[in-house]
This record gives structure tokens, C-alpha cells and sequence, in this order.
């Protein structure tokens, strides 16, 4: 990826076999062909949400249209439409990340309740006061706060891997920080703020040396590389729907089912019964024990189509062009005087996120917006990786399959004319 002069990436262009045809797939998205204060809108918030296709849309509308009934719950044909719908979703997931069962997938409602469904079950099952629970220091709040409320509860510590000035984890670190107690490491796949790709495989190997499990937040990792539970041999596995082209509200929690069977539901209600008195009540089976009340099924059908979009044109591919952008990105942005790039580690995904010195980060936003260029601008729900880095927040472009080499360039213009405005 590095090592490749702007010029010479840019001569490439998209047609190496590995690569796909960005202006193609922008026919796709509905949302991207607008214009944003009469300039064409060059969407690169992808790592908040991506954009989703008209086949999702399609999916969606189709089930209101023509299928839309509850699911697990009727003999009629609507229910029976709906919930093959539904189930089928769960094989796809299943298949996607090759989870040994599609009993291990789990429907929530995005990342964040993926990783609150294990805080607070297996919390209650497996941690206990003076335990510990080690994250990283570059999690998404997500990832750390379920964990202080479990840690609140159960009287246990949470305890932080640091990461180097390059935005990397100090992987040696993170083996001394294993002890007898340590009862789970937490870990996130790609960081939203810095970009950095950790090695998850290889932390698993660390943590089961030692017989703890790992959970990955992959919630920027399945939109930018092929997810395979069974080889990184994970013990979780979340993400979301809407990084990965699909609806919001919707998400999932692979798990083990040598752990999910053994942890107590998250929450009570419907569908995660098989036989309620007052007295005592018996749960179903995975997965249902974890999905109580009506789910999010539009979502999940989604979800599907997101999903098979996304397999359609290959992860793979995806993140070859991706890789591309990122590299030609920070060549030309980082060539712009006064740019400090936060996270630099030489495994990277999709983001690129910096400072201007004598700038903030939310006038830098405010005035390539006015450009028509999205960008996040902010702490990113990653306030301890500002801290780490000193900054109170960043700037930060994120890349989608739909993404082209010309927005770059107007997005990095932009930059420039912001900092033309403010110097
Ligand atoms: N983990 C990571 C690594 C994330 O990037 C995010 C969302 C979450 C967890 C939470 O996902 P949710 O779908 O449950 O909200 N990240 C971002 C972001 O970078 N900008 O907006 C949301």
C-alpha cells in the first residue's frame, strides 16, 4: 500500500484485477448523486454509516409491500414468509462469517447492544469481584463502557493495553497484562478513529494460551475484509448493519455456542421462552434465548440484501480499491502543510484521520461541507485515542467501495481551502 507516489497510484487507475469500477457501483447508491451547497456531494463518513443501495431499499419496501407479518409466531403465510425471510438472513450471516452454527448468530440491534448483550450476560455468568476485563487504549466507547458497568457491578477491574505513537498495540504488553484473572480481552478489529487493523487471530492465540476469550468488535471490519470466526477463533464476534451498506437499527453478535449456551438471557419477553408460569420460567434454545420481543425483521431483510450486495462485488475487491484511495489520500493530504496524520500504523483500513495545527477540527468539517465533502469531525466516540494522541479531536475521511480517486482530490482542496481561511 505505502510506498507508492501519488502520481503513480493515480496512473493505476481502478482496472488491476483486484480492483473494481467505483463509478459503476455509484449507480447503485441513490443517495450519492446530489448535490450539496451546488457542489456534488463527496460522502466520506462511510465509517459512521455507509450509504445503502437501491437493493436494500428494494428489500425493505418489498417486505412492507407484499410479506409484512411477525415472525416465529403464526401459522398463517404471511408469518411463514416473513419468518423464512428472516431465518434465511441468519444463514447468510452464518455463512459470511463461517460460524460453525447459524444457532451462534444472534440479531441485535447494532455493535453496541452486541457487546452489552455479553457484558451483562456473561458478566453475570462468568465475571465476579476481582476479576479483570482488559481492553485496548484505542476502543470505541462501546467497547469500554458495558465493561465499567459490568465492572461497577461485579466489583471487578478493567484494565487498558496500551498502543504506540503510531496508533499500534503493544502486542507484548498485552500478553503480561493476562493474568489468572483475567476472565475476558475485549478487542477491537479495525479502529474507527485511527484506522489501525489489529491482529486478532494472533490475540486469540495469546488470550487462549491462557484459556480467555476474546471478544472482537469487528464493527469496521466486516465492510473492509472477509471475516472467517472459525479461523481467527474468536469466542464473539459484532458488528452493525449500517457500516456494511445496510439499514440502521440492526446488527449482530456471533458467539461460541460452548459460551452462549451457558450464559443467562440479556432480556426477558417473548419468543425467548419455551414455557413461562408465575412461578418458574424455561428459555428456548439459541438463538433464540437472546432475541426477545419482535426484532427488527425489516432490518434483518436488510440486512440480507446488504449483505449479498456487498458478497456480489467481493469484500476482497472492495478493499483493494480501498487500500488504493487510503494510500493516495494520505500521500496528497499529508503533503499539505500544517497536516498531522492521527494513525499511522502500517496496517491500516479506510480511515484517515488528522489535525491542523491552529485549526479546529470542526471548522475544518464546516468548511469542506460547504464543499459538498462529508467528513466526521470530532472525538469520535473514541475519547481516550484523543487523549492518547493529545488532540481534542480530529478530522477524519473514511472510505467506501463507491468512493473515487477525483473525490480525493477534491477533498483534499477543500482542506487546503479551509486552511486558506483560517490562516
Ligand atoms: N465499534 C466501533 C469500532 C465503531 O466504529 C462503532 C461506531 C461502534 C462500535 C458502535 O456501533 P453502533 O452501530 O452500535 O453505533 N462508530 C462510529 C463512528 O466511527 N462514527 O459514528 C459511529
Amino acid at each position: 500500500m505505502t510506498g507508492l507516489g501519488a502520481e503513480s497510484i493515480r496512473d493505476e487507475g481502478y482496472q488491476a484485477p483486484a480492483s473494481i469500477d467505483p463509478m459503476a457501483i455509484r449507480a447503485d447508491f441513490p443517495t450519492l448523486h446530489q448535490e450539496v451547497y451546488g457542489h456534488p456531494l463527496v460522502y466520506l463518513d462511510n465509517a459512521a454509516s455507509a450509504q445503502t443501495p437501491q437493493s436494500v431499499i428494494d428489500a425493505i419496501v418489498r417486505f412492507y409491500q407484499n410479506d409484512y407479518s411477525n415472525v416465529h409466531r403464526g401459522v398463517h403465510r404471511l408469518s411463514q414468509v416473513a419468518t423464512d425471510a428472516y431465518e434465511a438472513v441468519r444463514r447468510d450471516v452464518k455463512q459470511l462469517l463461517n460460524a460453525a452454527d447459524e444457532r451462534e448468530i444472534i440479531f441485535t440491534k447494532g455493535t453496541t447492544e452486541s457487546i452489552n448483550l455479553v457484558a451483562s450476560s456473561f458478566g453475570e455468568r462468568f465475571i465476579g469481584e476481582g476479576d479483570e476485563i482488559l481492553i485496548t487504549a484505542m476502543e470505541h466507547h462501546a467497547n469500554i463502557v458495558p465493561w465499567q458497568l459490568v465492572c461497577e457491578r461485579k466489583g471487578a477491574r478493567l484494565r487498558v493495553v496500551p498502543i504506540d505513537e503510531r496508533g499500534e498495540l503493544l502486542l507484548d504488553e498485552l500478553e503480561t497484562m493476562i493474568t489468572p484473572r483475567t476472565k475476558l480481552v475485549a478487542v477491537v478489529h479495525i479502529s474507527n478513529a485511527l484506522g489501525t487493523v489489529n491482529p486478532v487471530k494472533r490475540i486469540a492465540e495469546i488470550a487462549h494460551r491462557r484459556d480467555v476469550p476474546v471478544l472482537v468488535d469487528g464493527a469496521q471490519s466486516v465492510p473492509h475484509q472477509r471475516i472467517d470466526v472459525q479461523e481467527l477463533d474468536c469466542d464473539f464476534f459484532a458488528f452493525s448493519g449500517h457500516k456494511v451498506y445496510g439499514p440502521t437499527g440492526v446488527g449482530v453478535l456471533y458467539g461460541k455456542s460452548r459460551w452462549l449456551e451457558e450464559m443467562p438471557p440479556y432480556q426477558g419477553g417473548g419468543d425467548m421462552i419455551l414455557k413461562v408460569t408465575f412461578e418458574r420460567t424455561t428459555f428456548a434454545d439459541l438463538p433464540n434465548k437472546f432475541e426477545a420481543g419482535t426484532p427488527n425483521i425489516a432490518g434483518v431483510i436488510g440486512l440480507g440484501a446488504a449483505l449479498e450486495y456487498l458478497q456480489a462485488i467481493g469484500v476482497g475487491r472492495v478493499r483493494a480499491h480501498e487500500d488504493r484511495l487510503l494510500s493516495y489520500a494520505t500521500e496528497s493530504l499529508g503533503a499539505v502543510p500544517g497536516v498531522r496524520l492521527i494513525g499511522t500504523a502500517r496496517e491500516k483500513a479506510g480511515v484517515l484521520s488528522f489535525v491542523v495545527s491552529g485549526i479546529h477540527p470542526h471548522d475544518i468539517g464546516t468548511i469542506v461541507d460547504r464543499y459538498g465533502v462529508a467528513i466526521r469531525v470530532g472525538h469520535h466516540c473514541a475519547q481516550p485515542v484523543m487523549r492518547r494522541f493529545d488532540v481534542a479531536a480530529t478530522a477524519r475521511a473514511s472510505f467506501a467501495m463507491y468512493n473515487t480517486f477525483d473525490e480525493v482530490d477534491v477533498f483534499v482542496d477543500a482542506v487546503r481551502k479551509a486552511i486558506e481561511v483560517f490562516s
